[in-house]
Order: C-alpha cells, then structure tokens, then sequence
C-alpha cells in the first residue's frame, strides 16, 4: 500500500524561469496536487497562469492514449487506433526501406521546443538518429542569432548573473515582456527598485512590463541596432571606462569612429524616438553603475537579428560594466551549463556526414528536390502553428511521399497531417533534466505517476524503434539513468562530485563554481579573451568588421496603410503547448489585434470588428482592438493559438515569411508587414 507523497520535478517548457515544481501523489498513485517548489533560490514556490492547471491538462480527454494510423487523405482527420507493435512495425519497415532506397540523408528528425528537457525534449538530439545516419536538425526557431551576435563580441550569451540584478542601479529589459514570459526575474527587478534602481523598457509595445516599468521607450520594430549606437555615441561623449575600454577590450577606437554617424538627431529619425530621450538614457548609463542588460529574445527575430544582439552587447563594455557585480548582459544562461551533450546525443555512432536541415525551413527544405525528405519526425513540435509560412508548411505536410510521424501528448494541428501519430507522455510520467536559460540551476525531474493509456517516453519510444528496426549497438538501450549519468559526466560536473545520485536527491543544484558568478572576470570567451568591437571572424561571416546597423527587412518600411506586425509571447500558454484545450482556449478568449487609436481612425478601424490581416503570403482572422499597448505604425497580437480558434482556420504565421535571419537561419517572426481590413466571410 502507498502512502500520499510528495515528488520533486520541474516544467519542461521553453521559458527561460524552469520553475521546480513538486508534485503530491496519492495513495492510489494519482497525482492530486502541483505546486512550485517554495526551496528553490529563484522561482520560489510559485508557477505560473499556463502551467497551474497542468496536472488538470495532462488528463484532460483530448490527450492521446493511443497510437493510431491515418485511414483518409493527409489532413481529413481521419485516423484509426492501432497497437505499438504495429506503429512500431510500419514505422521499422519505412525506414528500411528509405534507408535503403534514399539514405539517411532523407531522414528528419524534427525536435521542437515543447519541452526543452535533455531526455525528453530538444535538449539533445537522441543517439538512435545518430546510429541510423538521420539528417541533422538545425533548431533555429528561438534564440539563434542572438547567441550568435554575441558570440562575436563577448563570446557568450551568459554575461551575468539574473539574480545579479539585486544590485544593480539601472534595469534595462530590452525586448523583454518579462512579467509575461520570465516573471520569475521580475521579484529581483522590485528588490533592485525598492534599493533605487530605475527600470527601463525598450519595446515597440506597450506591454504590462512596461506599464510597470518607470520609463518606456518605444522604437519602430527591427531598429534595436540603430537605437544602441546612439545611445554608444552618447555614452562616448558623457564618459567611457576608459580603463576596461584599454585593458579588456580589442578595436574601441575603429568602434568609436563609427559612432560618428550615429547622433541622436539621426538615431532620432531611424527609430521614431525622441533625441532628448536617447540622450537622456545613453547619460543614465554613463553614470548609473552597475548597469544590467537584460535581453529578450524579440529583439532578435528579424533579418538582422544576429547584427542587433552583438551592437547591444557593446554598451556593457563601453560603461565597464561587464567587471560589475550586478552589470553586464544576460540573453541565456544556457551557455553556463557545460554539461555533456556529447555523450548523451553519441554524434560518434554515426558513420556518415549527414546534410543539416534547418527547423524554421520547414516548407521549403520539404519542398527542396535535392534534400529529398522521404521521412519526417516532428517530436514535441507544432510547425502548422509555430513555424512560419503556414501556407507553404500546409502545403508540404500533405504530400503523400513524405512518411510524417507525430510524438505528441495531444493531436495537434500538426497531426492532422500525420501518417501515424504516437502518444508522448508528459513531465510527471517521465524522468527529465532540465536547465534554465534564465538562471544558473538544473532541475532534476522525477516520474510522479505512471503513464496514462499506452503513453511512451520519447525515451522509451527511441529505444523501441530501435529494437524494431534490429539494431544492436548497445549505447541504444541505455536507460534512462544511464543516459543521465551520460550528460552529468562533465568535468565542471564531475569535479564537483555531482552525478545523477545527488542531483535526484537534492531535486535542484546550483551549477558549480557559479556563487559570485563572474563569466568576465578575467577573459571574455572570445579567442582574444578580450571583448571584441572589432572582429576579422564577423567580417569573413559577412557581417561587417564592426558592429553595425542594418534595416529590417519588413517592419521599419513606411508603407502608408500597413503595418509592422510583432506577434510575440501570450499570456495563457507557451507557444502553442496547451493552447487547444478547451478551458485554455476560453480563457485565452478570441484571437484580438492591437491598433493605437490614430491609426485606426485614419484607415476607419473600428474597435470591435472582425478584420482580416494579411499580405500576399495569407491572412488570419482577430478582432480588432484599439489599446495603448500599440505604438504607431505597428499592430500587436500573440503566438501559439491554434489555428481551429480562427474563423478562417489560419493563424498568425500565415502572414510570416520563411525567411532566414542574417545569423544561423534564425526566425524573422516580428520582421513582417501586413495590411488590415475588415472582415468579408466567404461566400
Ligand atoms: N508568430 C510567432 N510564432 C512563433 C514565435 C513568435 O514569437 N511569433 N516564437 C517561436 C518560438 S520562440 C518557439 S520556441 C517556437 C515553438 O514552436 P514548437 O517547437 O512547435 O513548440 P511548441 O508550440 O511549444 O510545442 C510543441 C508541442 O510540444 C508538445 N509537448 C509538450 N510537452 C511535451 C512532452 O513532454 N513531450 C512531447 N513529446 N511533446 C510535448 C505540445 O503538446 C506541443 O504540441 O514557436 C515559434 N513561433
Ligand atoms: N507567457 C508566455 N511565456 C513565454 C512564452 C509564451 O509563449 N508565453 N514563450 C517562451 C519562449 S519559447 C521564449 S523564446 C521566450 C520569449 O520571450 P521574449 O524574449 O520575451 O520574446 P518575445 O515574446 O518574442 O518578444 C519579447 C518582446 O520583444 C518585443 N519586440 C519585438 N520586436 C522588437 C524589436 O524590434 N525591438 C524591441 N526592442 N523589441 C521587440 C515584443 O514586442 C515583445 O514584447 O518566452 C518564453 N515564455
Ligand atoms: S512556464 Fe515558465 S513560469 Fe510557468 S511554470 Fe514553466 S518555467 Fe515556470
Ligand atoms: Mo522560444
């Protein structure tokens, strides 16, 4: 007989807080109550709005239990329930025979970010794709260009320490709705307040946070670049810390020349933001130390999103803040953790060089001949909502020569278009680690209850394909304590004498060595050691030898009629995790775009009304909503809705452009131009 007890875990979801959660399971071995982890150092105790009712969604009735075999055309919906060993079978035999006909190469493994756990989710690539030679999948749908922008100039995203922001005396949340997508930062923002620290926001909307915050800058979208130039030209004039600029840093002088261009008259007209106030806050960071950049990953969603993430990351260094407890640049943490990707995700049972297939080209790598994708796995991922170019993903995803399994816990929208579709367990069925990209500890996650129906691991799943399709290296029925005791088996680790044993004990660890967390103390992670303004790299990556700004591509036109669409982190889900469960739907309520008040009135847009918005890639249906939160020349809404919320059955992404970021195929999500008009249903 059990008795009720209490399990350790963490959410799996892709925010950047990666709360500690504990699960009470009762004596019947049901899950009966999720709360946050009051012992944990940064997320406290609390969870959030989209993840309270996870218990009550995990076993809501439109989980999947079982798998099934589509019997209609791709996208009719129409299923039927077959066993694991015939989802198995089918699946064993369609590889062999891509495998054979086509090569490994024709082999998609599609990891999304529906859970961003090591085992589990996108954390690391799993070995049975390695050892059967699958394509390689290139996650560039989140943050990609800005680590990437970074990795020119500091050489890492992890610059400080978020709880550092304590001590800090000025906060700028640059592209960061942080009550809404990383609200566990926000209680160190409020004690950094209440010891005088100012709190500013650049964002083109006017969102919660920077209702909240004491001053709000709003710059046209995509004009981040030009922004931080001005305000390093200010900084110039009013005071550098000429010390670090001399001792720590490479190139300064070419940097400052360039400067030049940039006045605040100039930056003034690009951005559409008053000289006085670049003046007044490139002054506020001459002389208010330490000062803390806290960089969201909405700056960076545009065709110079890489370019924006490396000019911001040179106001630290102009400000010396980089050497300031409590100063610096944060954007992910994820860089901290040096754990042991490579011995989990095993790159070294592959015995050929497979071509690399880029996640936010969904539509147009299915679409390429010389790819030849004969088979897709989409795991954890939605691309029918979350992807770009809906039209061109629909269109793909319903051809019959491409073999399209789904893993998911739910039937996505994504599924409809499967061949076969499995059931995935969720965070308290399996055993996960997680780690945070917006602090410095890693969570171990223990399985609460058993699966409900035949609900696998992706885990487990891997290790019965495998099986199925006859192979036998034995690196791939590690369990999995073995592929966990696999990724802690890192010197930083190691050293530290932490394994799996004392990590599943103590439910959370901090990462070693990272009290008083200095990344710059000594060098910068760049090959010189030093902060780089000038780099010879960026220059042969054709990004210019010195941080620069270059235009969007969409968002900062003047097209009278149109505007700049950003479509950014909602408030009742995580990208489109949950977001087609009835009660989540209700209360998400209809699907709303955000115009100010003179732009509505100029192109007679009624507040209320159903409007399409669109441009010539598709249009989705919202009611039209006049708010504050709307600068002039842009309109607002959010990610992740399902497409059946829209009456026209297409979502946001329809109007977004697949189209590749100047740094590592990033997404361009908030670099796009649509036109607003009322809605006329068809026929
Ligand atoms: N317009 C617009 N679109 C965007 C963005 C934007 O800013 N604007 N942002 C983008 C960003 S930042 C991201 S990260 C992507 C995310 O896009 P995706 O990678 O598609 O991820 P999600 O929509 O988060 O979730 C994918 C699926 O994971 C499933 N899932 C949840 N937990 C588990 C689990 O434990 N196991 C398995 N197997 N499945 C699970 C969910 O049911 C869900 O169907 O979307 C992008 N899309
Ligand atoms: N509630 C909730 N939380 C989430 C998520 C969610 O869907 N819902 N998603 C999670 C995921 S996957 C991620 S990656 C993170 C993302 O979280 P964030 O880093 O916050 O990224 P976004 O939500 O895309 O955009 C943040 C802000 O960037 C702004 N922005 C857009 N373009 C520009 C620009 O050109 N300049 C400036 N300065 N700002 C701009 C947007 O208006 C928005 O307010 O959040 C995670 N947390
Ligand atoms: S979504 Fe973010 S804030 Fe909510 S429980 Fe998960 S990690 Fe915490
Ligand atoms: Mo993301």
């Amino acid at each position: 007989m059990r008795v009720p007890h209490d399990v350790f875990g963490a959410c799996p979801l892709d925010c950047p807080d990666a709360c500690s959660w504990v699960v009470t399971v009762d004596d019947h071995g049901r899950a009966v109550k999720l709360r946050g982890n009051a012992d944990h150092p940064h997320t406290r105790g609390g969870l959030c709005v989209k993840v309270n009712p996870y218990l009550e969604f995990s076993s809501d009735p439109s989980r999947l239990l079982h798998p099934m075999r589509r019997t209609g055309p791709k996208g009719s919906g129409q299923f039927e329930p077959i066993t694991w060993d015939e989802a198995l079978g089918a699946i064993a035999e369609r590889l062999h025979d891509i495998l054979a006909e086509h090569g490994g190469d024709s082999i998609w493994p599609f990891d999304g970010t529906g859970s961003v756990g090591y085992l589990q989710g996108c954390g690391a690539p799993h070995r049975f794709w390695s050892a059967i030679g699958a394509a390689r999948h290139h996650t560039s749908i989140c943050s990609i260009s800005g680590h990437l922008g970074m990795s020119y100039t500091s050489g890492s995203a992890a610059g400080m320490d978020p709880e550092d922001v304590v001590h800090s005396k000025l906060i700028v949340l640059w592209g960061s709705n942080t009550l809404t997508s990383n609200q566990h930062l926000w209680p160190f923002i409020e004690t950094a307040r209440a010891d005088g620290a100012y709190v500013v926001v650049i964002d083109p909307v006017r969102h919660r946070t920077a209702e909240r915050a004491d001053e709000h800058i709003a710059p046209r979208v995509g004009t981040d670049a030009a922004l931080a130039l001005g305000l390093c030209h200010v900084i110039a004039q009013q005071g550098t810390d000429t010390r670090f600029l001399a001792e720590r840093t490479s190139g300064w002088a070419a940097f400052e020349d360039s400067l030049a261009d940039y006045t605040p008259e100039r930056v003034a007209q690009i951005c559409d933001v008053p000289a006085e106030a670049i003046i007044a806050l490139g002054t506020r960071m001459a002389v208010s130390q330490p000062m803390a950049i806290k960089l969201g990953q909405g700056m960076q969603r545009h065709r110079h999103g890489g370019q924006t993430a490396r000019v911001i990351s040179c106001i630290p260094a102009l400000t010396g803040d980089y050497a300031r407890r409590g100063g610096g640049l944060v954007y992910s943490t994820s860089d901290a953790y040096m754990l042991n990707g490579y011995k989990l995700s095993r790159p070294d049972l592959r015995r050929t060089q497979p071509q690399t297939l880029v996640m936010t080209r969904l539509g147009r790598e299915l679409q390429r001949a010389d790819a030849n994708v004969k088979a897709l796995f989409v795991m954890g991922a939605n691309p029918m909502v979350s992807n770009p170019d809906q039209t061109l993903v629909r269109a793909q995803l319903t051809r019959d020569d491409v073999f399209t399994v789904v893993f998911d816990a739910y039937r996505t929208d994504t599924a409809e278009y499967a061949d076969i579709i499995l059931p995935s367990t969720l965070q308290t069925e399996h055993t996960e680690i997680m780690e945070s990209f917006g602090h410095l500890y890693l969570n171990w996650n223990e399985p609460a209850v058993a699966p409900p129906g035949e609900c696998l691991s992706k885990t487990e799943f891997m290790r019965r394909l495998a099986a199925a399709m006859g192979l036998t290296e034995p690196a791939l029925f590690a369990t999995d304590l073995e592929l966990a005791a696999d990724l802690l088996d890192a010197p930083l680790w190691r050293d530290a004498g932490i394994g799996v044993d004392q990590l599943r004990t103590a439910g959370w660890l901090r990462i070693p060595g990272t009290i008083d967390y200095a990344p710059f103390a000594e060098r910068f992670a760049t090959p010189s050691g030093r902060f780089e303004f000038v780099s010879a790299r960026a220059e042969r990556d054709g990004h210019g030898l010195l941080p620069n700004y270059r235009p969007p591509s969409e968002a900062a036109d003047d097209e009278p009629g149109t505007f700049a669409l950003v479509s950014p982190a909602g408030q009742f889900f995580v990208n489109s995790v949950f977001a087609g469960i009835d009660r989540n739907i209700e209360r998400a309520g209809e699907p709303s775009i955000t115009v100010c008040a003179a732009d509505a009135a100029e192109q007679s847009l009624v507040h209320g009304e159903l409007v399409s918005v669109g441009n010539d890639r598709g249009s989705f249906v919202a009611r039209l909503n006049i708010g504050t939160a709307a600068r002039s020349g842009i309109a607002v809404t959010t990610k992740g809705a399902w497409t059946k919320v829209f009456s026209d059955g297409q979502s946001v992404n329809v109007t977004v452009p697949e189209r590749d970021s100047d740094m590592g195929a990033g997404a361009v999500y908030h670099d796009n131009r649509v036109s607003i008009r009322p809605y006329q249903p068809r026929n």
